[in-house]
């Protein structure tokens, strides 16, 4: 499918509904909040109603407008039982959402917009475009072939989700294309500064508190795999959730020695998540998806349901398989 045939039945997918639900995956970040943003402010645009749901915290994005409607778990329930579209936006298995996940069977009809490696179609109509940065990115292509307008507020949206995705435009994914994309959008005279820094450059204290846990903990593997894992006993010596460590593998990750980086906290006793991060040749994703997890080569995860001990070890043997052997 060419994306003027997908843009074609995305604008007649909007065309026959009204109230239409958006919504990213779990632990929302950059570019699922601000694909659900840009999306949901071009269906407003549209005479559209809709609605966003985010299964986690949003407030460290305050510089996206969230001037739309956001549904809470209540607001979910009761949005689901009259009709509505689902729209699934940075990911394509309606488990990923979290409770939005029954919109899956309760809409009458359902699209997905991702850049995930993924392994089945779930929604009706799907355009995944795995080579892309971003699911902002594919957004942004598809409202150039719209013609959709691109509002301050949607660039705003669009270049939170391409530089949070790319680490700052950092990626191996970045091309020249997508730094034309994000200059565009710059254009628009959106305050670049305010919007890096949100994404890179602010942590809360006990984020960094964390962080001085995670490197104390942190071990160097055959010389190449950097890994740190965090326990619910080590969160509560610095009295901190195991939501306050979300750029840890990237940190580790910029260990110079360290080819690969894994850290894994502890969900639930016996519940680990795990992310990977590698520089120039191990495939992270092959090691997520022996785990049933995904991602990209360069940077993947996956959830173990095995104690942390155990989990360590299986994700490291899945490793060391990719390294060089040594003589
Ligand atoms: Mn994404």
């Amino acid at each position: 499918m060419t994306v003027q045939e997908f843009a074609a039945q995305l604008q007649s997918f909007i065309d026959r509904h009204d109230r239409i639900i958006l919504s990213g995956h779990i632990r929302p970040d950059g570019d699922s909040i601000g694909s659900c943003v840009a999306l949901g402010l071009e269906l407003e645009r549209q005479g559209k109603h809709p609605m966003i749901y985010y299964e986690g915290d949003i407030s460290r994005y305050g510089w996206v407008q969230q001037t739309l409607p956001v549904l809470d778990e209540n607001g979910l329930c009761k949005a689901t039982r009259g009709r509505f579209a689902w729209i699934m936006l940075d990911c394509a298995e309606p488990a990923r959402t979290g409770e939005a996940a029954v919109c899956a069977d309760l809409a009458e009809e359902t699209l997905c917009i991702d850049h995930h490696v993924i392994k089945n179609e779930y929604a009706n109509f799907n355009w995944i475009r795995s080579e892309a940065t971003s699911t902002s990115e594919v957004l942004y292509e598809l409202f150039k072939v719209m013609e959709y307008p691109i509002s301050k507020e949607v660039a705003v949206a669009l270049f939170t989700g391409i530089a949070f995705d790319t680490g700052g435009f950092r990626h191996s994914s970045m091309t020249p294309q997508v730094f034309h994309m994000a200059g565009e959008l710059a254009a628009t005279g959106l305050d670049i500064t305010q919007i890096m820094n949100g994404l890179f450059h602010t942590k809360k204290f006990i984020e960094e508190k964390v962080m001085s846990v995670i490197l104390r903990k942190a071990k160097m593997y055959n010389g190449k795999i950097i890994l740190s894992a965090m326990e619910g006993k080590d969160f509560l010596s610095v009295g901190a959730s195991s939501d306050d460590c979300e750029g840890a593998v990237a940190q580790l990750a910029e260990v110079e020695e360290a080819e690969a980086a894994v850290f894994l906290r502890e969900l639930q006793p016996d519940l680990i998540r795990v992310n990977l991060r590698s520089k120039h040749f191990v495939d992270v994703a092959q090691v997520a998806r022996a785990f049933g997890g995904g991602g990209h080569v360069r940077a993947a995860g996956c959830t173990i349901a095995e104690p942390m001990l155990l989990a360590q070890q299986m994700i490291l043997a899945e490793l060391k398989k990719q390294l060089p052997e040594e003589h």
